[in-house]
């Protein structure tokens, strides 16, 4: 990206000692949030938040120290959007997992500060029915981030096409905690979940979840927040979220993350995802014309 599309960003939707846009990481266009209330990083490739910082905190989202920026390989943090489906594509094993969201730049469409003092950014990703593989349908896509004492990230499909369409997704949210191991997460007891480290089979949760090794589940039918109570941090981050019915609790523990390129080997520790999911038996079928949101709420409880 060149200067000259950055001043035209700070121009059309900068905000005075609030919001401004700057080359980040691998000379990727960013928005950085710095309005008394909270401080964020935004990526404009994915429509990515990569840091979310209230006022007197440490930053609630991890990203890798071995992330990768380069166009067209997923930020690895922060809040990657999975979009317009969630883990393998449903028919076509030649697409990558997870969409094509992610690996794409989003277009700034709005900004604006509200009344509490949050600051707002639209982001757009359009498309017509030749531009992707794997996603033969016009569409249009807005993530709508509002940034304040608390982080909402609001993820829109609309069906700009003539025949209905079915989309998974996810807000597939990093997590910072000091010691994955010291970590609770309440709000999912009794939930059903299919076990992803053990072929999927469903099992239902008993109490509160800690992590002593690989974590992947998908947790069915539930609209609860979550708590991560981080004793080591001594903090509490609630996690809320509309427009879904499954949530998903992943760490890649040892093995899973020594395999990735972008994951150091031992940062499992210091991570764990919480992610606002439609998939599954919630996958979301969306009429010509209409559109569907999911959000994920995340503050400090
Ligand atoms: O959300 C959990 C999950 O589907 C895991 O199975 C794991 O694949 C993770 O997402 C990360 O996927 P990624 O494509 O970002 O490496």
């Amino acid at each position: 990206m060149t200067n000259e599309y950055i001043e035209n960003l700070n121009r059309r939707y900068g905000i005075k000692d609030k919001l401004s846009f700057h080359l980040g990481e691998g000379d990727m266009p960013v928005a950085l949030i710095d309005n008394g209330l909270c401080e964020a990083e935004i990526s404009l490739y994915g429509g990515h938040v990569l840091s979310f910082i209230p006022n007197g905190e440490e930053d609630l989202l991890w990203v890798s120290s071995k992330s990768i920026y380069s166009e067209g390989t997923p930020i690895r943090g922060g809040i990657p959007v999975c979009w317009p489906w969630f883990n393998a594509h449903p028919t076509d094993s030649d697409v990558y997992s997870h969409g094509f969201a992610r690996r794409n730049t989003w277009e700034v469409m709005d900004s604006a500060t509200e009344e509490d003092g949050s600051t707002v950014i639209l982001l757009a990703l359009n498309g017509d029915k030749n531009t992707r593989k794997g996603w033969p349908h016009s569409y249009h896509a807005e993530l709508t981030i509002t940034a304040g004492e608390e982080l909402k990230v609001e993820l829109t499909t609309e069906n700009k096409g003539d025949e209905p369409i079915v989309i998974s997704n996810a807000l597939h949210t990093y997590f910072s905690v000091a010691d994955a191991t010291k970590i609770i997460i309440s709000g999912l007891d009794g939930c059903e979940y299919g076990d992803d480290v053990d072929s999927g089979k469903m099992k239902v949760q008993s109490g509160d979840i800690t992590i002593a090794g690989e974590v992947d589940r998908n947790y069915r039918n539930t609209e609860d927040e979550c708590i991560i109570t981080d004793p080591l941090k001594d903090r509490k981050i609630r996690v809320r979220k509309e427009g879904s019915s499954t949530t998903v609790v992943w760490n890649p523990w040892v093995e899973k993350a020594k395999g990735l390129k972008d994951f150091g080997d031992e940062e499992y520790m210091n991570m764990v995802c919480i992610e606002a999911v439609n998939a599954f038996d919630d996958c979301r079928k969306i009429e010509p014309g209409e559109n569907h949101t999911m959000g994920q709420i995340i503050s400090i409880a």
